[in-house]
């Protein structure tokens, strides 16, 4: 390997014990035979991080000496998953930790399972950013994560009778040993009030006189490159009220009134928001956004940037990549700051405020991106809306010289909405300032420039570019698959593990039948592995040795969990009704994973279908085990480092042209699932590198699906015209899963599936049971099965997040790794 082994060079076992002996009796207080599990994970967590900090510090001094120009990851969700593994991996102290703690009788396994995973984050979005982050670091970019501490994570999904009920992430109820608390460092973010000319100062500054504000303290998070000896900052931030906090209205020296707006203020980082796709436009995730947006601009500004840095030159210093439009109140924030802080004029503000931002979008749907209603935005940062009316004018202008007379053009990409209520469209604020967007994958991309953003890519083509999403092979492969990771180590040697190409020179094993049944040996101890998992966690059972079958990933119409479920239920009705030998079916577990955003009714409605479904095929004996059903109860990131691994198929069924990207997809391939999915998202990009014959194809393409929606949709065609979708439909209809209720959800999904099916799970149906069928006559050649499998890892490594920074660095960015040699 040509990294440095940097903390195995320095330690040693004898060390590490001694370390970790001291944090426990002085930072835990308590002797080695008296402390619990809790204390010693902390013991152990803490030592770790003493190895690292060293690293951080010398990065952080390398900062200001370097002058390089920084990544700023401007994001409101980072789902970092469990810290004490990548931790130690990272720092090479994984062995000597576990020979060490062995030495002293601790089961290392025993204290992972203490660590609860901060939850900051809903999905795809949030865990993307926190592969970024890792892939920055062992890539040696000078970088900073931004974004919100948020007290409570993503909700713990429990189920009732089946039902989704959600409870609160007390994440932090432990402590957190992974950050470090800087209040002295705080800083102040405000809101409200009114604006009024300004004396003095440059021609168009105005004075913002805010009416309250709130403090921002920074968490401070380790981000080690992979052994690599760099050490990055996530800095998240946490509201706390000030001492005298004065808003006015509570400002009248009454002690309960005091209390409650302290309350008031420290709300905003409360909890994060679980809605991931029909955003509502509530005044706290406003208050969120421009929270952690300021106070990451003002830090940059003050502590990443030497002093006195003069601004003109912050092109060359920073990129601010917005996660989407979360973000984008950055824009109006920096322009306020360079005009009525710094004085600039307008012409000089823009001109460096467009070339610092660069937006990457995440959605196809229109119903998902982000509009602020002007009320509200005027309320709580009326200076921000001068900024963007301002903008917004400038921008018209320019579309109005571009396309003499084309009123519809203007009115279709003004930032500002007028209907049904005057508002601003963040993607738009974001399309303009940027000066490059990017969607997550080529399909992506490519239907952002020809559907969703077209006029703006029309004007501006350079602007548009794609970064295909990624993940981080140290956590989802090294880590989370030790088994594979061993042997793909055996074969090619460890640089994989941060040069992931290097897979392909695993294909000729594929035509090595000991390499296959080695490859099939991981496979079967990764399902015992998950089962034991599974069984700890309720009487969840695998069906024996059989193929396991996972769908994971929130729950969401677009994404089709209902075609799943009438697959399932197909399967079953076939098997009962006598159309299917049950010896003919291959005995597979359904896994899902999937949580529904609280107010999203129909998700939960399908939650609680599958779990009927789920409890009626698992009781059912004349099954004789051969199909289960496993829905184990809030997924999360530690349950996915589990379960991927021990899939075999891997589901993503969305219709095309929905599902951005998709980045499980990524991780299931790289673990030697097979994808049965339609061509939306990455899927496209997974099955032109592992070939169609190691893939399972099946529905309709885009344009077919944009041509069935356009002609008129008529999902009761489908219906009535194939008799075994008929049937499956009728068999959940009648109540056979529900003890004989037809109300509730079933009806309420029958009548939807039968007569909206917005997403045409329905249309797809038919082509979904035939790839089925390709499923199962493939998986009954285990041989050929797993050679398929092998060739889906060895052919995935341009999923690994590194070669998407690498092509945010050549496309966007245009910064370069830090030359450690130099
Ligand atoms: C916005 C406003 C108010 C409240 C919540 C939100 C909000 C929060 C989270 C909106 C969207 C999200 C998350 C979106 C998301 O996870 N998108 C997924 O991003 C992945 C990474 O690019 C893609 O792979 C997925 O295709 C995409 O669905």
């Amino acid at each position: 390997e040509n990294t440095p082994p940097v903390a195995a060079r320095e330690h040693t076992v004898e060390s590490f014990t001694r370390e970790f002996l001291r944090e426990l009796n002085f930072s835990q207080g308590v002797d080695l035979d008296r402390a619990s599990d809790n204390d010693k994970y902390l013991a152990l967590a803490k030592t770790v991080r003493h190895y690292l900090m060293t690293r951080w510090l010398e990065t952080l001094r390398n900062q200001y000496t370097d002058q390089a120009k920084t990544v700023a990851y401007l994001s409101a969700e980072f789902l970092l998953g469990p810290q004490l593994e990548n931790s130690m991996l990272a720092a090479n102290l994984d062995s000597i930790a576990a020979e060490s703690l062995r030495g002293l009788g601790i089961d290392i396994e025993e204290l992972r399972g203490v660590e609860i995973e901060p939850g900051l984050g809903n999905g795809g979005l949030g865990r993307l950013a926190a592969c970024f982050i890792d892939s920055l670091a062992t890539l040696n970019v000078p970088s900073i994560g931004y974004g919100i501490r948020y007290e409570y994570g993503i909700f713990r999904q429990t189920f009732v009778d089946g039902k989704q009920v959600e409870k609160p992430d007390d994440w932090l109820r432990l402590g957190s040993p992974w950050e470090i608390a800087h209040p002295e460092n705080a800083v102040e973010v405000h809101f409200g009030g009114h604006t009024k000319k300004a004396h003095g100062g440059a021609e168009g500054a105005r004075a913002w006189l805010p009416d309250w504000h709130v403090m921002a303290v920074p968490y401070n998070y380790m981000v080690p490159g992979y052994r690599n000896g760099r050490v990055n900052t996530l800095r998240l931030w946490s509201a706390k009220a000030t001492r005298a906090f004065d808003l006015q209205i509570f400002n009248e020296g009454d002690y309960e009134e005091a209390v409650r707006a302290q309350t008031f203020a420290e709300n905003i980082s409360k909890v994060i928001y679980p809605e991931d796709s029909t955003p509502q436009g509530k005044e706290l995730r406003l208050q969120q956004q421009y929270f952690f947006v300021a106070a990451s601009l003002r830090d940059f500004l003050t502590n990443v940037l030497p002093p006195d840095y003069p601004l003109e030159n912050l092109p060359n210093r920073v990129t601010w990549q917005l996660n989407d439009t979360h973000p984008v109140i950055a824009v109006p924030e920096l322009m306020r700051i360079l005009i009525d802080e710094r004085g600039w004029d307008w012409d000089k503000a823009w001109g460096i405020t467009q070339q610092v931002f660069a937006y990457t979008c995440h959605t196809l749907l229109p119903e998902a991106l982000e509009v602020w209603p002007t009320d509200l935005l005027g309320k709580l940062l009326p200076r921000h809306l001068e900024i963007i009316y301002q903008i917004n004018d400038e921008f018209v202008d320019q579309v109005r010289a571009a396309y003499p007379g084309d009123e519809l053009r203007v009115r279709r990409m003004s930032i500002v909405a007028e209907h049904p209520v005057r508002a601003v469209r963040m993607a738009h604020l974001a399309t303009v300032a940027g000066f490059k967007v990017n969607g997550v994958a080529a399909l992506h991309s490519k239907l952002l420039a020809e559907k969703l953003l077209v006029d703006f890519a029309q004007m501006w083509p350079e602007k548009f570019t794609n970064v295909t999403n990624g993940i981080t092979p140290r956590r989802f492969v090294r880590l989370s698959n030790p088994g594979l990771s061993g042997l793909i180590t055996e074969a090619i040697g460890d640089g994989w593990i941060t040069d992931l190409d290097q897979l392909s020179r695993l294909e000729p094993l594929a035509d090595d039948a000991e390499f296959r049944r080695r490859f099939r040996e991981i496979k079967s101890s990764n399902k015992v592995r998950l089962a034991g998992v599974l069984a700890k966690r309720g009487d969840i059972e695998l069906a024996g040795d059989g193929m396991v079958d996972a769908m994971v990933k929130r729950l969401h119409e677009y994404k089709r969990q209902s075609l799943k479920l009438l697959h399932i239920v197909s399967v079953y009705e076939g098997i009962c009704s006598g159309r299917i030998p049950l010896d003919s079916v291959t005995p597979r577990t359904f896994v899902f994973g999937a949580k529904a955003a609280p107010g999203y009714v129909r998700a939960k409605e399908t939650i609680e279908l599958i779990n009927a479904v789920g409890r009626t095929i698992n009781a059912d004996a004349s099954l004789k085990g051969r199909l289960k059903v496993a829905f184990p109860a809030n997924y999360n990131v530690t349950l996915a480092e589990v379960l991927i691994p021990a899939a075999d198929l891997s589901e993503q069924i969305s219709l095309a042209g929905k599902e951005a990207s998709g980045t499980g997809n990524m991780k299931f391939a790289l673990n030697g699932a097979l994808t049965i999915g339609t061509d939306d998202g990455a899927n496209v990009e997974i099955r032109k590198l592992v070939g169609d014959e190691n893939f399972f194809l099946f529905g309709m393409d885009e344009p077919a699906a944009a041509a069935l929606q356009a002609s008129g949709y008529h999902p009761d065609e489908f219906y009535e015209s194939d008799a075994d979708l008929k049937a499956a439909l009728d068999m959940i209809a009648s109540g056979a899963f529900t003890g004989g209720d037809q109300g509730g959800a079933v009806t309420s999904i029958f009548a939807d599936l039968t007569e909206h099916d917005r997403f045409m799970a329905l249309a797809d149906f038919r082509s979904y049971l035939d790839a089925q069928a390709k499923v199962e006559a493939a998986y009954a050649d285990q041989d050929a099965w797993s050679r398929s499998a092998v060739l889906n890892v060895a052919r995935s490594g341009f999923f690994s997040s590194d070669r998407s920074i690498r092509d945010y660095l050549d496309r966007i960015w245009k910064a370069k790794p830090i030359d450690q040699n130099a």
